[in-house]
């Protein structure tokens, strides 16, 4: 294909909740959305998962669109004609900028399988009609706030729970969500917040049967993962770490990890998404698929790459009422703990325009 035009918008979508990790405080999601038009006339969309700040990547959504703008777009354009599937090679002498490649991959993907008629989903190898959806929770105030935020999420059917930790908020409040609830699926995300010295502490959660600890240290300290993974029981998880194929590749040969989390904007998109997946599938390291607080665009894609068979650990995927008070497309609405995965061409779901525009803050077209 080629592409005739694109839409870059900067949209601001407030939380429902502030959302505290140890890397900052979010109460409000600013992306930028990408629309592609080809030369017949088909649209496709995509979120670019890059926050307001380079405080969770090195990415940011000024600096992605900047990218885009300036070496992505012209490298594309001439090229002239190509698949989705020849992307990544095309804009490979760019180093780095996976979230911003991503976004561009799959707006262009999304148009691709639309004037194909074919879903994400088909496209990827879905095997599931449904996600098992997990929910990611904050850091919060208090003891007692946590219990009520993890107890309504409980009641609204989420099956697995995820809580935010760092040095001070570890412990305690893993051990009183576990008392609670003895035997619901527990996970925590440190978010690079501790160092290799902290092997001794990370082991009080052992006795708390989690599923895993997920980037406890540095993302570049894959050697301190792996020594962390021989003073704790609990399973280790890369997430910021995991940038392509080749680091899951070598995180797992050096037993720095042993499961995976999968984000698309992380790894630079669906197709790499797909080939860690199966990499994963091969040497039987289960994976889940992350989030980054998306719309329902963004979401709608990791739907249908979390139906994949190699995703058997429930995601971050929760429902759009868990983020927004209104998403910018139909949201999606959990059912007994489950997301059904969108079945119409492409992505599946479009967002809407009017409510789009209302919230945008920067929009231009190239
Ligand atoms: O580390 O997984 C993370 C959100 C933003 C940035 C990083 C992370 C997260 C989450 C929330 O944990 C995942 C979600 O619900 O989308
Ligand atoms: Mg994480």
């Amino acid at each position: 294909m080629r592409i005739v035009k694109t839409e870059l918008r900067t949209i601001q979508l407030p939380l429902v909740r502030p959302f505290r990790t140890s890397f900052g405080t979010q109460t409000s999601r600013e992306v930028l959305m990408i629309s592609i038009i080809n030369e017949n006339g088909v649209r496709g969309w995509a979120e670019c998962v890059a926050m307001s700040e380079p405080l969770y990547s090195p990415e940011y959504t000024d600096g992605c669109r900047d990218l885009i703008k300036k070496f992505l777009l012209p490298k594309l354009h001439s090229h002239g004609d190509f698949l989705a599937e020849e992307v990544a090679e095309i804009l490979k002498p760019f180093l780095g900028g996976q979230m911003a490649k991503a976004a561009l991959e799959t707006a262009i993907l999304d148009a691709q399988l639309r004037e194909q008629g074919t879903s994400l989903a088909t496209f990827l190898g879905a095997t599931k009609d449904k996600v098992e959806c997990g929910v990611s929770v904050g850091i919060a105030r208090s003891i007692e706030e946590l219990v009520e935020e993890v107890g309504s999420y409980v009641e609204a059917g989420y099956r697995r729970i995820k809580l935010k930790i760092e040095p001070g908020w570890d412990i305690e409040p893993v051990a009183k969500i576990r008392s609670i609830y003895p035997t619901i699926p527990l996970q925590v995300d440190a978010n690079q917040a501790y160092s290799r010295s902290d092997g001794a502490h990370l082991a009080n959660l052992d006795p708390f049967n989690l599923l895993l600890i997920e980037q406890p240290l540095d993302e570049h300290d894959i050697l301190g993962h792996a020594i962390l993974a021989t003073q704790v029981k609990t399973p280790i998880c890369l997430d910021e770490s995991i940038i392509s194929l080749q680091s899951a590749h070598d995180a797992l040969a050096l037993k720095a990890t042993t499961v995976i989390n999968i984000k698309p904007g992380r790894v630079g998109g669906y197709f790499e998404s797909v080939k860690i997946h199966n990499l994963c599938m091969q040497e039987k390291i289960p994976v889940w698929c992350g989030g980054m607080l998306e719309t329902g665009i963004g979401r709608a894609a990791n739907l249908a790459l979390a139906a994949l068979p190699g995703f058997t650990l429930p995601g971050d995927t929760s429902a759009s009422a868990r983020y927004f008070k209104r998403d910018i497309t139909q949201p999606f609405v959990m059912e007994n703990g489950y997301l059904t995965v969108p079945t119409a061409p492409g992505i599946g779901i479009d967002p809407d325009i009017e409510f789009l525009e209302s919230i945008t803050t920067a929009y231009e077209e190239i």
